[in-house]
């Protein structure tokens, strides 16, 4: 068996401190979906599993079984009215219990009859004032849980040519998320999710990075984009995307997941693993300019597969491109750019992608207390047999 020492001194770049590159590893944060440990399906069929979460409380004992056996989960977002509760400090006296943090509160604008032409966007000021109230109301929820993200996907859109009028439109959303700015607390960030398309099919008013950082602009310094790996056109340059947005300062989170037509939200690096890395690479080379604040969020549906489970995976796949990507020799990589050395500048990202950094992952893990195999750990546990005795 390899000392560690040993593979730094074959897989760690000279100019990489390993020391750094595990204090970064051990600091990381991802944030998981409370929406991810229900039953889910597609508009298909909802394939019900046994042991599935059946409320927000058992969906944040799921969320924090996934930091527990990984280390770097430790908060979870929650979906309003999905987990709405009466009692907010009783809901976040049992996230405390159960050792999970409560984080980005996604708003819910497309369950609604009333938003079939739009919600913030339609037509009808009294629409865009239910759709404004509810965005309120996850601001007053916010206050109660101590949240500073609020998490929107806007799914507003139309179907056929001259439904309705794209400019008109583009000013209504305006005009009711400043109302939306001006109702937050300074602490409080905005982060807009763009998507291609879906629900709507002939255009949707937030389609893509740039109606995204147009309108974050617009709102001031506390708006920023929100990337969602599934919500680009196929052949999308994502990681070009991300760098842009890094370098406007408007790069505000991330919804990890992958696919392979759509917006399939299946589990990010399933689908196309070195995609992820060439977005953590630009995340890298980011933060090798300054500390970055972003949300790492999954946004991911485990239609068919044991939903704690395929959490840990996401996570542990997400770690495993991070390590990768701070690699990279980048003093290196600048300097072969300079030069025009496309094959060295490519073979340096090859190199830092191809390294088996399971050696440098036990060393985190074992730094943090964890299981080295944190998914053969959480396997082997009593939880998977809990979680088929709880009620509902
Ligand atoms: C759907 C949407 C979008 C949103 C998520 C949670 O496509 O990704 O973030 O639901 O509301 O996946
Ligand atoms: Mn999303
Ligand atoms: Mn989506």
């Amino acid at each position: 068996m390899l000392s560690f020492s040993d593979w730094c001194q074959s897989n760690v770049p000279e100019q990489v401190d390993v020391e750094q590159v595990i204090q970064r590893l051990i600091q990381q944060r991802i944030e998981t979906p409370s929406w991810g440990y229900g039953d889910s399906g597609t508009r298909f069929h909802v394939f019900t599993q046994q042991g599935a979460a059946k409320n927000v409380y058992q969906r944040l004992e799921d969320a924090a079984q996934v930091h527990k056996v990984t280390g770097i989960a430790p908060s979870a977002a929650l979906h309003i009215p999905w987990d709405y509760v009466e009692d907010w400090p009783a809901l976040h006296r049992h996230a405390q219990e159960v050792g999970i943090e409560l984080g980005a509160i996604n708003p819910n604008l497309f369950q609604d009859d009333a938003y079939k032409l739009g919600s913030l966007t339609n037509p009808d000021a009294a629409v865009r004032q239910k759709a404004v109230g509810h965005m309120k109301e996850c601001v007053d929820i916010m206050r109660e849980l101590d949240s500073d993200l609020l998490s929107l996907w806007l799914p507003d859109g139309t179907n056929y040519p001259g439904q309705d009028d794209f400019r008109s439109r583009k000013r209504r959303l305006e005009e009711s998320l400043e109302e939306v700015m001006d109702y937050m607390d300074p602490h409080m960030t905005l982060l807009i999710e763009y998507k291609f398309f879906e629900p709507a099919f002939y255009h949707t008013d937030l389609a893509d990075w740039g109606s995204a950082v147009l309108l974050a602009h617009k709102l001031g310094p506390r708006a920023k984009a929100l990337v969602d790996l599934g919500h680009h056109p196929l052949a999308a340059n994502i990681e070009q995307i991300v760098a842009f947005l890094i370098d406007e300062d408007k790069l505000g989170g991330f919804h990890f997941n992958n696919r392979k037509y759509a917006d399939d939200d299946l589990t990010v690096g399933s689908i196309n693993p070195y995609e992820l890395f060439l977005i953590y690479n630009e995340l890298a080379a980011g933060e090798a300019d300054g500390d970055l604040d972003i949300a790492y969020m999954i946004d991911q549906s485990h239609n068919i597969k044991p939903k704690v489970e395929a959490m840990v995976q996401s996570v542990l796949n997400i770690q495993e491109t991070y390590a990768k990507a701070l690699l990279v020799d980048r003093k290196t990589l600048r300097e072969s750019q300079r030069q025009g050395d496309v094959v060295a500048c490519e073979e340096l990202l090859l190199k830092a992608y191809r390294t088996d950094v399971t050696p440098l992952l036990h060393r985190v893990r074992e730094a943090m207390g964890i299981d080295p195999d944190p998914l053969q750990a959480y396997r082997k546990s009593e939880y998977p047999k809990y979680v088929l005795t709880r009620g509902t």
